[in-house]
Protein backbone atom coordinates (compact mmCIF):
# COMPACT_ATOMS: atom_id res chain seq x y z
CA UNK A 1 0.00 0.00 0.00
CA UNK A 2 0.87 3.46 -0.73
CA UNK A 3 2.70 5.76 1.87
CA UNK A 4 -0.36 8.47 0.99
CA UNK A 5 -3.07 6.48 2.69
CA UNK A 6 -4.02 5.75 6.09
CA UNK A 7 -6.75 3.23 7.93
CA UNK A 8 -9.52 4.25 9.95
CA UNK A 9 -12.62 2.55 12.54
CA UNK A 10 -15.43 4.53 13.08
CA UNK A 11 -15.53 2.74 16.72
CA UNK A 12 -18.92 1.07 18.23
CA UNK A 13 -19.71 4.44 20.73
CA UNK A 14 -19.86 6.78 17.35
CA UNK A 15 -22.16 4.43 15.49
CA UNK A 16 -24.48 3.90 18.49
CA UNK A 17 -24.31 7.74 19.51
CA UNK A 18 -25.62 8.90 15.76
CA UNK A 19 -22.26 10.07 14.40
CA UNK A 20 -21.20 8.14 11.62
CA UNK A 21 -22.59 10.41 8.71
CA UNK A 22 -21.00 13.48 10.36
CA UNK A 23 -17.96 11.91 10.96
CA UNK A 24 -17.40 10.57 7.51
CA UNK A 25 -18.16 14.21 6.12
CA UNK A 26 -15.34 15.44 8.40
CA UNK A 27 -12.67 13.08 6.93
CA UNK A 28 -14.27 13.70 3.41
CA UNK A 29 -14.28 17.71 3.71
CA UNK A 30 -10.80 17.56 4.93
CA UNK A 31 -9.49 15.96 1.95
CA UNK A 32 -9.47 12.67 2.29
CA UNK A 33 -10.80 10.07 -0.64
CA UNK A 34 -12.22 6.71 0.39
CA UNK A 35 -10.90 3.89 -0.91
CA UNK A 36 -12.21 1.28 0.95
CA UNK A 37 -15.74 1.10 3.21
CA UNK A 38 -17.50 -1.44 4.98
CA UNK A 39 -19.96 -1.41 7.49
CA UNK A 40 -18.93 -4.43 9.96
CA UNK A 41 -18.55 -6.20 13.78
CA UNK A 42 -15.61 -7.02 15.15
CA UNK A 43 -14.95 -10.56 16.54
CA UNK A 44 -13.71 -11.13 19.59
CA UNK A 45 -10.55 -12.81 17.52
CA UNK A 46 -10.24 -10.02 15.39
CA UNK A 47 -10.18 -6.86 18.18
CA UNK A 48 -7.51 -9.00 19.59
CA UNK A 49 -5.51 -9.07 16.75
CA UNK A 50 -5.79 -5.70 16.01
CA UNK A 51 -4.85 -4.06 19.13
CA UNK A 52 -2.74 -7.06 20.42
CA UNK A 53 -0.12 -4.65 20.68
CA UNK A 54 -1.34 -3.57 23.97
CA UNK A 55 -2.08 -7.37 25.14
CA UNK A 56 -0.46 -6.49 27.83
CA UNK A 57 -2.39 -3.13 29.35
CA UNK A 58 -4.49 -3.19 31.94
CA UNK A 59 -7.36 -1.47 29.26
CA UNK A 60 -6.73 -4.51 27.13
CA UNK A 61 -10.05 -6.89 28.11
CA UNK A 62 -12.05 -3.89 28.70
CA UNK A 63 -10.78 -2.59 24.78
CA UNK A 64 -11.78 -5.82 23.29
CA UNK A 65 -15.24 -5.88 24.65
CA UNK A 66 -15.67 -2.42 23.74
CA UNK A 67 -14.79 -2.94 19.95
CA UNK A 68 -17.00 -5.96 19.50
CA UNK A 69 -20.10 -4.16 21.47
CA UNK A 70 -21.41 -3.34 18.06
CA UNK A 71 -20.51 -2.59 14.21
CA UNK A 72 -18.15 -0.23 13.47
CA UNK A 73 -17.08 1.76 9.97
CA UNK A 74 -13.55 0.36 8.61
CA UNK A 75 -12.12 2.24 5.56
CA UNK A 76 -9.05 2.92 3.97
CA UNK A 77 -8.29 7.06 3.03
CA UNK A 78 -5.71 8.48 0.74
CA UNK A 79 -4.37 11.62 0.89
CA UNK A 80 -0.77 13.31 1.07
CA UNK A 81 0.84 12.82 4.14
CA UNK A 82 -2.62 10.96 5.26
CA UNK A 83 -0.74 9.28 8.40
CA UNK A 84 0.08 12.46 10.07
CA UNK A 85 -2.64 14.49 8.96
CA UNK A 86 -5.44 11.96 9.92
CA UNK A 87 -4.20 11.24 13.41
CA UNK A 88 -3.86 15.32 13.35
CA UNK A 89 -7.69 15.35 12.08
CA UNK A 90 -8.70 13.25 15.08
CA UNK A 91 -6.77 14.75 17.88
CA UNK A 92 -5.79 13.28 20.83
CA UNK A 93 -6.77 9.79 22.44
CA UNK A 94 -7.86 11.17 25.53
CA UNK A 95 -10.77 13.95 23.92
CA UNK A 96 -10.34 16.43 27.43
CA UNK A 97 -6.76 16.78 25.72
CA UNK A 98 -8.41 16.49 22.34
CA UNK A 99 -7.75 20.27 20.42
CA UNK A 100 -10.96 22.15 19.22
CA UNK A 101 -12.01 21.17 15.84
CA UNK A 102 -11.31 17.21 16.11
CA UNK A 103 -13.08 14.72 15.65
CA UNK A 104 -12.08 13.27 18.92
CA UNK A 105 -13.09 16.49 20.71
CA UNK A 106 -16.45 16.90 18.87
CA UNK A 107 -17.62 13.08 19.35
CA UNK A 108 -15.28 10.77 22.26
CA UNK A 109 -16.89 9.50 25.34
CA UNK A 110 -13.85 9.14 26.74
CA UNK A 111 -10.36 7.87 26.66
CA UNK A 112 -11.66 4.26 26.00
CA UNK A 113 -14.86 5.11 23.87
CA UNK A 114 -12.97 7.41 21.56
CA UNK A 115 -14.94 7.67 18.63
CA UNK A 116 -12.47 6.99 15.97
CA UNK A 117 -9.23 5.21 15.33
CA UNK A 118 -6.03 6.30 13.25
CA UNK A 119 -3.27 4.23 12.24
CA UNK A 120 0.29 5.74 13.59
CA UNK A 121 2.22 4.95 10.80
CA UNK A 122 2.77 4.15 7.43
CA UNK A 123 3.24 0.69 8.05
CA UNK A 124 0.81 0.16 10.56
CA UNK A 125 -1.67 1.59 7.96
CA UNK A 126 -0.76 -1.24 5.14
CA UNK A 127 -1.04 -3.49 7.59
CA UNK A 128 -4.69 -2.91 9.01
CA UNK A 129 -5.86 -1.64 6.02
CA UNK A 130 -4.97 -5.32 4.54
CA UNK A 131 -6.65 -6.93 7.99
CA UNK A 132 -9.56 -5.50 7.22
CA UNK A 133 -10.05 -5.39 2.83
CA UNK A 134 -8.76 -7.70 -0.07
CA UNK A 135 -6.96 -6.23 -2.80
CA UNK A 136 -10.68 -6.00 -5.34
CA UNK A 137 -12.47 -4.38 -2.12
CA UNK A 138 -9.91 -1.15 -2.89
CA UNK A 139 -10.94 0.95 -5.66
P1 LIG B 1 -4.82 5.90 19.69
O1 LIG B 1 -6.15 5.26 19.40
O2 LIG B 1 -4.93 7.38 19.88
O3 LIG B 1 -3.74 5.52 18.70
P2 LIG B 1 -3.52 4.07 21.52
O4 LIG B 1 -2.96 3.39 20.33
O5 LIG B 1 -2.58 4.49 22.61
O6 LIG B 1 -4.36 5.36 21.13
O7 LIG B 1 -4.61 3.14 22.21
C1 LIG B 1 -5.51 2.39 21.42
C2 LIG B 1 -6.88 2.48 22.03
O8 LIG B 1 -6.88 1.88 23.33
C3 LIG B 1 -7.38 3.91 22.28
O9 LIG B 1 -7.93 4.50 21.12
C4 LIG B 1 -8.38 3.70 23.36
C5 LIG B 1 -7.77 2.60 24.19
N1 LIG B 1 -7.00 3.14 25.31
C6 LIG B 1 -5.75 3.67 25.26
N2 LIG B 1 -5.34 4.09 26.45
C7 LIG B 1 -6.37 3.82 27.32
C8 LIG B 1 -6.58 4.01 28.71
N3 LIG B 1 -5.64 4.55 29.49
N4 LIG B 1 -7.75 3.59 29.23
C9 LIG B 1 -8.71 3.02 28.45
N5 LIG B 1 -8.58 2.81 27.12
C10 LIG B 1 -7.44 3.21 26.57
MG1 LIG C 1 -2.83 3.74 18.31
Amino acid sequence: MATNRTFTMLKPDAIENGHMGKILDMIIQAGFQIKAMKYTRLTVDQAKKFYEVHAERPFYGELVEYMTSGPIVAAILEKDNAVADFRALIGSTDPAEAAEGTIRKAFAESKGRNAVHGSDSDENAAIEGEFHFGANEIF
